[in-house]
């Protein structure tokens, strides 16, 4: 009886995980390979109504996540309106660093939509397991595995056009599965020229090829342990970004892992995987292509990471717990060479980021707890130890002429405790959650040469010194499932102490010519961030979806000024018809103007704007084959507009109109 008692509570959660929205959740159609806790979203990139838009265009449809933009590819992608450094962003639990110090490469550039079955969008302290010095939550990106299966073969072949920037779109996958071994590789190609904003105005430098080839293998060493292992190559070359000052001549990342997995290891312990990882990246950056360029300057920088975690799965009563260990070890470099218009003139060179190496080992601990039926309470934590420093002597001899007592390297403990508590009641779903954790500063905010902002026109150096910044944050969701309508509110709230930003400093003077001043990172006293999601959806006439978003946030720094990149009210609402093999959306999206905006780091008052988009497509089925056509308009009346997450305000695309082919031969 209390087995199945058990079992009842343990399918409700994950029922009601699935169905309500406490969790981030933007697709209709969700694939339930894996139960994955607190926020899932599947990416059926077929069901979506652009199936081959890049990641990032996947990304920025998701509950809590909001993408900053810098040109037509690598947008930045920020949970709960923190980025990069208060995020972690993982491939299947691995961990990947950028190469670049101007964030020309945030992780998610170097994947593909058709490497992934699903993207984990976690909210807050508690939002990845394997994540490290993630405060404002995380992202794993769910590796697309053909897995163990009866013996199957199957080919997608998938192509795209858009008529903006002449982009096309080229991929082939192949998989094969069978009961003891499996493979699924591809390729995929895609390559844009200048995109036109509104009003058909040209972005010059905003175009980009990138080319992916992956493949992931497992193989069944017995009846309850396998491996598997990854490999992914990803290329992107002349990658135009409009709103720095600088282009990119490659950025080439390597990623491998290696697993092992183990089920039904005892009685208590149910999944147990190891996993061994090597990522290596490296970024080219190019202004030779740029128009009066006062001094030419090479900017190549690197990022190699090592390393492995073991989590093992249990359950005990109605304890489910979840152990993990892991460790890494990133090495991230970048250096400067600038080269003086008078060829009498000397070269100056110069690490940017001094040979930083970041070693980093901890334990993780998750434990739900199904108190009954309608009550379950979740508890994460996290403790890791951090060894940082600079290894370069000349890098570590440069920032010591500021920071005299720096040491070559430094220990840092991190830690954060968290709990949720959800109680079932009939429809409806309460979530209240409460956490306090840490993060180490990045290699930028503690080790960052001279690195130019050309957001708020400063040079910034980091701060060695810096401490760890502080986060306690509290989350509330109420979430009403009905069979033909769903609606979720969800507020998170964060206070910071020891925030980490940039501040000018009046007495050093910039290196970069026409800088407004230099930047140090420091801690402030406190900062805090709020966060408010509405989410809800309707069926109607059997065949249609009516689908809402609308999402507000409220950043302040000690001062009561506003915090930079916080979005203002936006909102979205699409209506979609599914029926058998015929499907059509139309979708609205905006922002209301952004009132409260940070002059201090270079933002200005962004006009409101609004978007409509249209899609329609059609499913043929043949003995074997089912090919996928889908066609649409975005940006119908060719508005020109940015958002406040577009760096210097360049603008999005204007009227675009795509198609996209689909082949699937089974
Ligand atoms: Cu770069």
């Amino acid at each position: 009886m209390k087995k199945t008692l058990l079992y009842i509570g343990f399918c409700i959660g994950s029922c009601a995980l699935t169905y309500a929205q406490c969790s981030a959740d933007s697709t209709k159609d969700l694939r339930l390979k894996e139960v994955v806790v607190n926020g899932k979203t599947g990416l059926d990139s077929i069901g979506e109504s652009k199936p081959l838009s890049s990641l990032d265009e996947h990304l920025q449809k998701l509950s809590k996540v909001t993408m900053i933009k810098r040109g037509g590819y690598a947008w930045e992608p920020a949970v709960n309106n923190m980025a990069t450094e208060r995020i972690s962003v993982t491939i299947d639990g691995m961990k990947i660093f950028c190469a670049c110090t101007d964030k020309m490469d945030p992780v998610t550039s170097y994947v593909e939509i058709l490497n992934l079955n699903n993207i984990h969008v976690g909210s807050g302290l508690a939002g990845n397991l394997h994540g490290t010095n993630s405060i404002g939550g995380g992202l794993d990106l769910k590796l697309q595995k053909a897995g163990f299966h009866s013996r199957k073969l199957s080919l997608t072949l998938n192509s795209a056009y858009e008529t903006n920037g002449n982009y096309r779109v080229l991929g082939t996958g192949l998989t094969y599965s069978s009961p003891s071994f499996y493979m699924n590789s591809g390729a995929f190609y895609r390559k844009s020229n200048d995109y036109r904003a509104g009003n058909d105005e040209r972005v010059d430098f905003s175009q980009f090829e990138k080319l992916n080839l992956f493949t992931n293998a497992g193989y069944k060493l017995s009846n309850h342990r396998a491996l598997e292992g990854t490999i992914i190559y990803d290329v992107a070359s002349n990658v135009g970004y409009p709103a720095l000052t600088m282009d990119v001549k490659s950025a080439k990342g390597l990623i491998t892992s290696l697993s092992y997995r183990q089920d039904s290891v005892s009685r208590v312990f149910s999944d147990w995987e190891t996993k061994l990882y090597y990522n290596n990246i490296a970024h080219i950056m190019d202004d030779t292509k740029r128009p009066d360029v006062v001094m030419h300057m090479d900017m190549p920088g690197k990022s190699r990471t090592c390393g492995y975690y073991s989590t093992l799965n249990g359950k005990i009563g109605r304890h489910a717990f979840v152990v993990s260990q892991d460790t890494y070890y990133n090495q991230s470099l970048a250096e400067m060479t600038m080269y003086p218009k008078d060829v009498a003139d000397k070269q100056m060179f110069m690490y940017t980021w001094p040979d930083v190496r970041t070693l980093n080992s901890g334990i993780s601990f998750e434990d739900k707890y199904v108190l009954d039926l309608r009550n379950v309470l979740r508890v994460t934590s996290k403790l890791s130890f951090q060894r940082d420093g600079v290894e370069s002597n000349s890098g570590y001899n440069t920032l010591q002429m500021y920071y005299p007592g720096m040491t070559h390297f430094q220990n840092r403990f991190l830690w954060n405790v968290n709990g949720k508590y959800t109680h079932y009641f009939k429809d409806v779903q309460l979530k209240a959650g409460a956490g306090y954790g840490t993060r180490a500063p990045s290699p930028t905010e503690a080790y960052g040469f001279y690195l130019f902002n050309s957001f708020d026109n400063y040079d910034y150096i980091g701060n060695p010194q810096l401490k760890n910044e502080s986060s306690a944050e509290g989350n509330l969701c109420l979430a009403l499932t009905k069979p033909r309508y769903s609606i979720s509110l969800e507020g998170s709230y964060f206070y910071f102490s020891n925030y980490i930003i940039g501040k000018p400093d009046k007495s050093l003077s910039p290196m970069t010519l026409g800088a407004s001043g230099v930047k140090v990172y420091g801690n402030l006293p406190h900062a805090k961030l709020f966060n408010v999601n509405l989410d809800t959806k309707v069926l109607f006439l059997r065949y249609f979806h009516w689908v809402n978003r609308a999402a507000f946030s409220l950043g302040e720094d000690n001062k009561q000024n506003a915090l930079p990149l916080i979005a203002p009210f936006t909102y979205s609402s699409s209506v979609e018809y599914l029926r058998k093999k015929v499907f059509g959306a139309i979708e609205w999206q905006g922002a209301i103007k952004q009132y409260k905006y940070s002059p201090e780091y270079g933002e200005d008052e962004t006009p409101a704007y609004s978007i409509l988009n249209v899609s329609a497509g059609y499913d043929i089925s043949f003995k074997h084959t089912v090919v996928n056509i889908k066609t649409g308009v975005e940006n119908i009346f060719d508005r020109r507009y940015s958002t406040y997450a577009d760096w210097n305000n360049i603008p999005r695309k204007g009227r675009n109109v795509f198609l996209s082919l689909t082949i699937h031969v089974l």
